[in-house]
């Protein structure tokens, strides 16, 4: 074989390689972007994330009222709440006081923002580490069921998983916009 036939098979093989390749990365492509559009959509929209796995929180710098005040049982975010509000105890409502653990486990609430009328979902995460902080303790119970459900109990130390299963205060994170189901 001569140098012009090996340079004609060599360059022949390249093109033949890189559009398959392109052809399949293709396939691939549109197969992916069909899948994802096939999957279902759940029922929580994290809305702007804040890299925190927390969507934006709703205003509420300037408004006044115990609906929302976090040091009340009526601030809107404690609907569904069973324990001292951190923000009693030396955190907020969105923040473990210092020296305290903020629990993974929690439990979910939905409560309605009464500025936006729009529904949130809450995350009760526990702060342990402490004991018992004494001060705001708050049980409002929408969507509350008893013991024998416990995934849809509140009255339940989600001090679990870590350092300490020693109960302090509750934060009350908003996670997402609720969002009816079709
Ligand atoms: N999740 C609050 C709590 C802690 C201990 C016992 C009952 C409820």
């Amino acid at each position: 074989m001569n140098w012009l036939d090996r340079m004609t098979e060599d360059s022949t093989r390249k093109v033949a390689r890189s559009s398959s390749r392109r052809s399949f990365l293709t396939r691939v492509g549109t197969l992916l972007a069909g899948g994802a559009a096939a999957v279902p959509l759940l029922p929580v929209a994290r809305g702007a994330d804040t890299g925190n796995g927390r969507a934006e929180a709703p205003t509420e710098a300037g408004k006044s009222g115990e609906e929302f005040d976090p040091t009340s049982c009526a601030y809107w975010r404690h609907c569904a709440i069973d324990g001292f509000a951190c923000s009693c105890c030396g955190g907020s409502q969105s923040t473990c006081p210092p020296g305290t653990e903020l629990a993974g486990m929690t439990w979910l609430g939905t409560c309605r923002n009464p500025d936006d009328g729009v529904d949130y979902i809450i995350s009760y995460n526990d702060c342990c580490g402490k004991g018992s902080c004494g001060q705001c303790l708050c049980n409002r119970n929408e969507g509350d069921l008893p013991m024998w459900m416990p995934q849809k109990n509140n009255d339940t130390n989600w001090c679990q998983g870590v350092a300490s299963q020693s109960y302090h205060c509750t934060i009350a994170a908003v996670v997402g916009v609720a969002v009816k189901e079709s």
